[in-house]
This record gives structure tokens, sequence and C-alpha cells, in this order.
């Protein structure tokens, strides 16, 4: 098993960090390749509970070496507190490496990302506001700073400023508020080069050798299927690729080097930001599985939206990462309903469509059509194998197995690194 994926199913908060925690102990590399600090995975070792953001969940497994790799934006400040923190509870960070190729998120990434959500009001996409969209902006425009920047102090300033030209003018002019200065934002960033200096390294390199020496390296997603720039609900998207082709740009792993890509599928379906949801509750169902479910966000604390599950959804998954198999995760949130409404088409405008649809219109058309299935009471959290699950959760499980085109290869039960049941 060479190179292999995990990615969010959903809109995210599927619980990959649990996921990539606990294939931690049987790889050897765990790489991040997109997003930034505004993922937030919570992964739940003992009866410590850890959450993480920017580094890449298999830093919590000894054994393991974490990478941020080229298509991670990286703000040095929050991975700097990050690691401290870490070690202050005592995890060994000192073998992470970073990509000097990776962007970095600076101060006037942040600001934009805030000042530009405020002048969209209504229509904001509910970012996470810490600068991710400006700073991959920055990239494609070709005005990004790199990690490897903070290594030429002369260089870095002139790109600072080309990046801050036309934002000082759009601050100034239309969002009145003062110029950036460029030589304080260089200061700031080498504050932080030194101390980042020995983890930058050429992470392809690193992971292509260690390919060639058998070496197994997961590549962990960052928010979700339907949050992809390309293939998500766009607008109302994250600003890179979370699906299986993003793992490739974002590492530089070439595809023929991926025998297997992980989808992980919550139980129900939760978004967090603005954008369509067809399945969303306003009713005590939709409170009843945030309160349960836990479901608010790891970054900003924002209450989570929460509604049935959405099998059109998990298909297109399936489709457009090329999914392998399926962790279902938190079925134990769903013990105590009578009966499970599952989502298996949509009405649009009248019409029943099976897929999720291309056109965005469409899909903030799309109303669910629900299959009911019956449900269970058992605490279902000590169940350790398939059989012990009680008859109607097996076959909740099963239903959403045969609508989502890909194997459900392990079932969690429980947040703790244990409550997974494995199927072979
Ligand atoms: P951004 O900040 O530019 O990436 O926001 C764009 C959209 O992407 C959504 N987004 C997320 N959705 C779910 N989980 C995320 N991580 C955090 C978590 C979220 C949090 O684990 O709970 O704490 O709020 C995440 N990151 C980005 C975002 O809501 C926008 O809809
Ligand atoms: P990620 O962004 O995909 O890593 O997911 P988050 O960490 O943002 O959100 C998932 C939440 O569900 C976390 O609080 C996990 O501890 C928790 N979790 C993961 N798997 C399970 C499960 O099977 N059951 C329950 N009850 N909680 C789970
Ligand atoms: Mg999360």
């Amino acid at each position: 098993m060479p190179a292999l994926v995990l990615l969010g199913a959903q809109w995210g908060d599927e619980g990959k960090g649990k996921a990539t925690d606990l294939l931690g102990g049987s790889v050897d590399y765990v790489v991040r390749y997109q997003g930034g600090n505004n993922a937030g995975h919570t992964v739940v070792v003992g009866d410590q509970k850890y959450a993480l953001h920017l580094l890449p969940s298999g830093i919590l497994s000894p054994t393991c070496v974490p990478v941020i790799g080229n298509g991670v934006v990286v703000d040095p400040a929050v991975l700097l507190s990050e690691l401290s923190g870490l070690n202050e509870r005592g995890v060994d960070t000192s073998k992470l490496l970073i990509s000097g190729n990776a962007h970095l998120i600076t101060p006037y990434n942040v600001t934009m990302d805030k000042v530009s959500e405020r002048f969209l009001g209504k229509r904001k996409i509910g970012t996470t506001g810490r600068g991710i969209g400006p700073t991959y902006a920055d990239k494609i425009n070709r005005t990004g700073i790199r990690v490897q920047d903070l290594y030429d102090e002369s260089i870095l300033l002139q790109k600072i400023e080309a990046a801050l030209d036309i934002k000082n003018q759009m601050l100034v002019k239309l969002y009145n508020r003062r110029a950036i200065d460029a030589q304080q934002i260089v200061a700031e960033l080498l504050e932080y080069a030194e101390k980042l200096r020995p983890y930058v390294t050429d992470t392809s390199l690193v992971l292509n050798k260690a390919l060639d020496e058998d070496k197994v390296v997961l590549m962990e997603g960052g928010q979700g299927t339907l949050l992809d720039v390309d293939h998500g609900t766009y607008p109302f998207v994250t600003s890179s690729n979370p699906t299986a082709g993003g793992a490739c740009t974002g590492s530089g792993i070439g595809p023929t080097k991926i025998s297997r890509v992980i989808g992980i599928l919550k139980a129900y379906t939760t978004r967090v930001g603005a954008g369509p949801f067809p399945t969303e509750l306003f009713d005590e169902d939709g409170e009843a599985l945030r309160r349960i479910g836990g479901e608010r966000g790891v970054t900003t604390g924002r209450d989570r939206r929460c509604g049935w599950f959405d099998a059109p959804i998990a298909r297109y998954a399936t489709r457009v990462n090329g999914l392998t198999d399926f962790f279902l995760t938190k079925l134990d949130v769903l013990t105590g309903w009578e009966r499970i409404p599952v989502c298996v088409a949509y009405d649009i405008d009248g019409k029943r469509v099976e897929e999720v649809p291309y056109n965005q219109t469409d899909f903030h058309h799309a109303k669910p059509v629900y299959e009911y299935l019956p449900g269970w009471s058992e605490d279902i959290t000590k169940a350790k194998s398939f059989a012990e699950l009680p008859k109607n959760a097996q076959a909740y499980v099963k239903a959403l197995e045969e609508m989502s085109g890909a194997p459900i290869s392990a079932i969690g039960v429980g947040p703790g690194r244990n409550e997974t049941i494995e199927i072979n």
C-alpha cells in the first residue's frame, strides 16, 4: 500500500482527524495537501482531547513523520503556537517537515478576508476569517509569498510590495482603511523565519524517495468534497481542492502512486458557513443532532447546520474522488430515533433527480426525497464488531453502503481512538 488519500465526503467535519490518527500507527508519513488553519480536527486519545488546525493529525502518532505539503497555506504565527501548545502537552513535533513551496498567510490576507466578508454583507460566504481565500487568490495571481521567500530578505520585500500595491489602493479607496506598510510586514515575517527553518525542505522529494523505499504515505484532506473550489457548491466553497486530485498537486506525488482513496462519511450531514444544503433541518431533530453530535466549529466555534444523510452527495463523492471505500462516522449519534430519514434523490422543480445537479440554481432548488429506515435504541458505543450492532443499525449501514457506491470499511461509534468497528 504505497500512497493513500483520506478526505471528507461531505462538507467537512466528518471525523477525518480521528480517522487519520487511527491509521497513523501504520503509516510512515501523514501529509496535509491543501487548506490551512481554517481546518479543525478533534482527536481524542484516552482522556486527552486535541484540536488541530494546521498540523496533520499524524503529529499525534510518535512513529509518523508529519508533513505540510506545497498545497497548504501556512500562517506562521498559528503554526508556531500550535507547535508550542503540543510541546507543552508532551507531544514531540521535531519530525515535522514543511514544503518551502507552501504559501504564507500574511496579516494582510487575514485583513482582506475579514473586510471582504463584511463588504459582501448578506451575500457573504461565511468564511473562517483566517485569510485562506485571499492567500490562494495571491497564489493564483502570482503575487503570493512562499515559505522559501523568508530566507531571501530583499526578494521578500519586493514581493510584499508587489502584493500590497493593488490591495492598499483597495483598502484605502474601497474599504476606507489605512494602507499596510510593507516594511512592517517584512519585519514581522522575518521574526518567524529562523524558528521555521529546521522544518523547511523539498517535501515532494522526501515523499517520493520514501515511496521508492516502500514507505506508506497518507495524504489527509481538510474540509470536504462539497467545499472544493472546482467540485463543490461554488461560490460557497473554500479556495482549494480537498478532492483527491488536490492530493497530487498539493503534495507533489503522482496519481499512479495512489492505491486507496478513503472517503470519510458522517452518518448524517453537517455544514458550516453559507450555501445550499438540501437536507438541512430547522426543527428539534436538527437541534438534537447538533447537541448529541457536538456539532460546533473547531476553529470558529460556530454552530454547524445539521441535516439527514444525503445519498446523492455520497455517490457524488465516490465519483469525483474515485473512492475505494468509506469510513462511516458518528453512527452512535443516531441512536434513539424511531425511524431515520435518508435522502435518496432530489425533487428539483417537480422533477425527481438522482444525482447532485451540476447547475448551481438547480442545487439551490433541490428538495430531499426521503426514505425512512427503522432506528435502534441500544447503546452502540461498546460494539467491537459489525455483528454486535443492533439489526436495524446494521441495516442502516448496509443501506447507506448500497446507495453510496463504495464499500464501508470502518464504522465510528464514538469519538475515542478505540470506538471504531473495522470491517474486513
Ligand atoms: P474559508 O475560511 O475560506 O475556507 O471558508 C470558506 C467555506 O469553507 C468552510 N470551511 C469549513 N467547513 C467546515 N469545517 C471547517 N473547519 C472548521 C471545523 C470550521 C469552523 O472543523 O469546524 O470552525 O468554523 C471549515 N473550514 C472552512 C467555511 O465554513 C466556508 O463555508
Ligand atoms: P474533521 O474536521 O473531519 O477532522 O472533523 P472534526 O474534528 O471537525 O469533527 C468531528 C467530531 O466528531 C470531532 O469532535 C470528533 O471527536 C468526533 N467524532 C469522530 N468520529 C466520531 C464517532 O464515530 N462518534 C462520535 N460520537 N464522535 C466522533
Ligand atoms: Mg473539522
